[in-house]
């Protein structure tokens, strides 16, 4: 996905819009799609270790430019 799919992607998986996806989050968006793949994907994603994904991390990690 370009730049702006992934920033549109981030607000969707981000359901209480605070600007940062929580383990919670991205665990409810995963089950809900049936995207556990992704879900596994959080510790490569999450670059910091802080068990939250910043929109800066999640668009670095899925958009390709
Ligand atoms: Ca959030």
């Amino acid at each position: 996905m370009n730049e702006s799919e992934a920033r549109h992607m981030f607000a969707i998986v981000d359901a209480d819009q605070d600007g940062v996806i929580t383990l919670k989050e991205w665990f409810d968006y995963a089950s809900k799609t049936g995207k556990l793949a992704m879900f596994e994907e959080l510790k490569s994603v999450d670059t910091d270790g802080s068990a939250t994904v910043t929109q800066e991390e999640f668009v670095k990690h899925y958009a390709k430019s």
